[in-house]
């Protein structure tokens, strides 16, 4: 492990500019990408090449000139690596000793080559042959007591076509219990949406940012983690279009943006501006900061019926598209001013200043991320969302409406093709019509559950397609000591990962094409179809060569898997593999109407979208109309409970994203915008309470989670970083500090574990001898 020293220096030049240009070239350095290497990034996101694996934000039209995108060509330049990991390499080290290994340094390896089997005698992992790794799976799955005692967990990169045929295998195997990231990411907008607006996703397109004339970022680091959006908020800046973001750190990202695309900005160092407005919530106080936003709004509404002066709200749209607007008005003019702004951290003329610019927007679009979700009261809180976007009829009209940001680039086409524990029963009920098969009707396990039955050995087989379970879940001592507990853990994965380290009693690499490849089968080269976070569905080309000759695609593994181990299968897994478009008929065939002339639509450029109800003001709630709902500004949570007893030395610790990251995936060590280089065990603190805690910047701490089950849960060695952050609020990377979030601290109702959350305290400490690469 390498040795570095920390630098914090803080940026001052727009986001992008001429910073990702040098960090593109840095990246197909490191990963020993030849020029020629750059055609395959020229590739990504045009109509013939790949869906760029780095985030779900959709493309213009997709028949756009290449957008330039840092993060989605580190995404691209790490999977297409010119790095290998052969089973020679498996021969040099045992696991015990990789285990000593960074995160950063396990994927910088490269890609793996071979299917791998582990082997408890030399505490290694041997080379084994495909259709022994099925046999060796299907021997245990076929040997359990119950199907249930299996878990099949799925990431969000795989394509439509591996994700539906891996519900289909899973269900007629026997069980629901399908935990996905989206357990771990997006589940709070999953739950709170289809209650309030009929459907789970998304309502606008790209087209409505280009006519929206206010777009407020909740919760979200589109520099980083979506920077193609910073196009569209560009441009809407441009247009005069007002933009405010709500986050507690003030993200250099969300402030300027340089457009490498344009020649002014990158010789201008200054970029243009993004947010008018920029508002610091304290953690988790959104929910009390939009109530304070309805409150203002019913009040101006309440003296315009009082004066006769035009409505604040859209009474027309109110009263033909909604239920319960006069709870949620009654319940704002009762809710107190103290509570709000104390517990939403934002002093009352500026609630006031950004209700203004809602009340008076035409056309609103509020997007969030996991600021929002990752929550107690994450579903509350987008619940709240959605009564101040229904207030002004911002919902379902053109430049106007909600906007999910989700995370992997398949993440929200997984869900559509059967990847979820609870999937309705109509879904059920056609799988079974369409296949001649019983499926359970029983929910399987979502994410925690899953690692609770691992823990209890209730489960005793996992299986992830793709992902890095063991370090992208909570609690990571206990859900090591869960996934120590299994007979059996494969992963089909590109790289090797912490999760093949912390493994089962047999274990299984399975080493996969990635969505840059070439996929040859019978029937010719194949393209997978994923749909993006605003439901257009598109297919995706790979244009390398497939970095070994052992690689299977993701649809032949999933098939080859269920065709040894169904022995009795009418299903014909064998001819999917042959030709995907099989497999698209057959998604079809049990979605009829979204997927209606499937191979045909995806033939046009940009693809098609999927029916999005919500857009055209259709509300597929039970009432049929959209729900206002009241929700309560939490004052009692485990938060408030933890401040009773530790005072002010509590502080409230969020998990987050640097710029050098795909979520476990380490690329560097730099975090640019946020000015910190060569160190990721960070901890951004505020001034005033650095000083106040009698620390310094540059002293090391430890942290240590306030959780009232007895479990020691801890963080070592976190160098104290000065930040524009508020007061009693910290931030640290994910995934170094995954192990202070309690199993059981999780959403309401979505069950998300609550990584922007965590009570902590803080002990001083020295500098660690061995400053921790990664
Ligand atoms: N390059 C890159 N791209 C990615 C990813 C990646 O790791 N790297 N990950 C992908 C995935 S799976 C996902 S889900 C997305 C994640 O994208 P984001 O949703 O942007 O996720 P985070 O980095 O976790 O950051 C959340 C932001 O919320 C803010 N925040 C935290 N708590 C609160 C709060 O209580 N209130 C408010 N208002 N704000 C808060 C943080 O300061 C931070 O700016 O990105 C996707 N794209
Ligand atoms: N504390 C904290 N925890 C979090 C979060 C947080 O903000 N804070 N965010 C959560 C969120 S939003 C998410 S989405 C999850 C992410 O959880 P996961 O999706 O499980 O994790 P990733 O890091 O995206 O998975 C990376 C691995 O995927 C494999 N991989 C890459 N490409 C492919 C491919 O094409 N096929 C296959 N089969 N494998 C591939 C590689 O081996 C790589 O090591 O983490 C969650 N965990
Ligand atoms: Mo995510």
């Amino acid at each position: 492990m390498s040795q570095q020293k920390a630098v914090i220096k803080p940026y001052h030049h727009p986001a992008a500019g001429w910073g990702a240009l040098k960090q593109v070239a840095a990246q197909l350095a490191l990963q020993k990408i030849p020029v020629k290497g750059v055609m395959t990034l020229l590739a990504q996101n045009q109509p013939d090449g790949f869906d760029c694996p780095g985030c779900a934000w959709p493309d213009k039209e997709h028949t756009s000139t290449f957008e330039f995108c840092e993060n989605g060509v580190k995404a691209v330049a790490a999977e297409a690596t010119a790095k290998r990991v052969p089973p020679e390499f498996f021969a040099k080290h045992t696991v015990t000793e990789l285990m000593g290994w960074s995160d950063f340094s396990l994927e910088n390896e490269g890609r793996l080559t071979h299917p791998m089997r582990y082997n408890p005698a030399t505490d290694k992992y041997e080379a084994i042959e495909w259709d022994d790794a099925f046999a060796l799976i299907s021997v245990h799955l076929n040997g359990l007591d119950h199907p249930d005692q299996a878990v099949f967990y799925t990431s969000g990169r795989a394509g439509n076509e591996a994700a539906f045929l891996y519900q289909l295998f899973v269900r007629e195997f026997g069980t629901n219990n399908f935990p996905d990231c989206s357990n771990l990411c997006h589940e709070s907008t999953s739950i709170a949406l289809p209650a309030t607006v009929g459907i789970g996703k998304g309502s606008v397109t790209l087209h409505d940012f280009e006519h929206a004339d206010t777009i407020l970022i909740f919760g979200q680091n589109p520099a980083t983690n979506h920077p193609r959006m910073l196009g569209e908020l560009r441009e809407a800046a441009k247009r005069g279009a007002r933009i405010v973001a709500i986050n507690p750190l003030k993200e250099r990202g969300l402030e300027r943006f340089a457009d490498p695309q344009s020649p002014f900005d990158m010789l201008s160092f200054k970029g243009s501006k993004i947010s008018d407005l920029f508002i610091q919530p304290t953690l988790g106080g959104d929910l009390a900061l939009i109530k304070g936003m309805i409150k203002f709004v019913i009040q101006w509404d309440d003296e315009a019926q009082k004066h006769g002066t035009e409505r604040v709200v859209d009474v027309d749209f109110i009263t033909e598209h909604t239920r319960h607007f006069e709870s949620i008005a009654e319940d704002a003019r009762q809710e107190s001013w103290d509570v709000i702004v104390a517990e939403s951290g934002v002093p009352l003329a500026q609630i006031e200043e950004i209700a203004r610019i809602y009340a008076t927007g035409d056309r609103v679009i509020s997007t969030w991320g996991m600021g929002l979700t990752q929550h107690k009261h994450g579903v509350a809180t987008i619940k709240t969302l959605v009564n101040l976007m229904l207030l002004r009829g911002n919902i379902g009209k053109e430049g106007a409406g909600l906007c999910p940001v989700r995370g992997h680039s398949n993440v929200q086409g997984n869900r559509t093709v059967g990847i979820y524990e609870k999937m309705p029963v109509e879904f059920l009920e056609s799988l079974e019509r369409v296949f001649d098969i019983k499926v359970p009707r029983t929910p399987g396990y979502d994410a925690v559950g899953a690692i609770q039955a691992m823990i209890d050995g209730q489960a005793k087989v996992f299986f992830g397609l793709g992902g890095n379970f063991s370090i992208a879940t909570p609690d990571t001592d206990r859900t090591w000591a869960g996934m120590r507990n299994c007979d059996l853990t494969a992963h089909v994965t590109t790289k090797l990962n912490r999760s093949h380290l912390v493994h089962g009693k047999q274990a299984l690499i399975l080493p996969c094409l990635g969505r840059t490849e070439i996929d040859t089968q019978a029937s010719g080269p194949q393209g997978v179809t994923v749909e993006d976070s605003m439901s257009m569905v598109h297919i995706s080309y790979g244009m390398n060569k497939p970095a070994s000759p052992h690689l299977l695609s993701e649809p032949a593994i999933v098939a080859r898997l269920a065709h040894a181990t169904l022995k009795n299968s009418k299903t014909p897994w064998l001819e999917f593999i042959k030709d995907y478009s099989k497999i698209r008929d057959m998604i079809e065939r049990t979605m009829p109407v979204a997927f209606k002339d499937y191979n045909q639509r995806i033939k046009t450029p940009g693809g098609f979208r999927l029916p999005v109800p919500s857009s055209e003001r259709i509300w597929n709630t039970p009432s049929g109309k959209a729900e206002f709902s009241v929700q309560a500004i939490p004052q009692h949570s485990p938060i408030h409970q933890a401040r009773e007893q530790y005072g002010d030395r509590l502080f409230v610790l969020m998990t987050t994203r640097s710029h050098d990251q795909y979520n476990t995936t380490i690329y560097g060590m730099d975090d640019r915008y946020r000015g910190v280089f060569g160190q990721r065990r960070v901890v951004f603190m505020n001034p005033q309470d650095i000083a106040r805690m009698h620390l310094q910047a540059g002293d090391w701490v430890n942290l240590v989670s306030v959780w009232p089950d007895g479990i020691s849960r801890r963080a070592n060695q976190f160098l104290v970083v000065a930040y524009d952050i508020p007061p009693g609020c910290l931030s640290g990377y994910y995934p170094e500090t995954n192990n202070l979030v309690p199993l059981e601290s999780i959403a309401d109702d979505s069950r998300t574990p609550t990584s922007k959350s965590i009570p902590v305290i803080l002990e001083k400490t020295n500098a660690p001898e061995v400053v921790h690469a990664a």
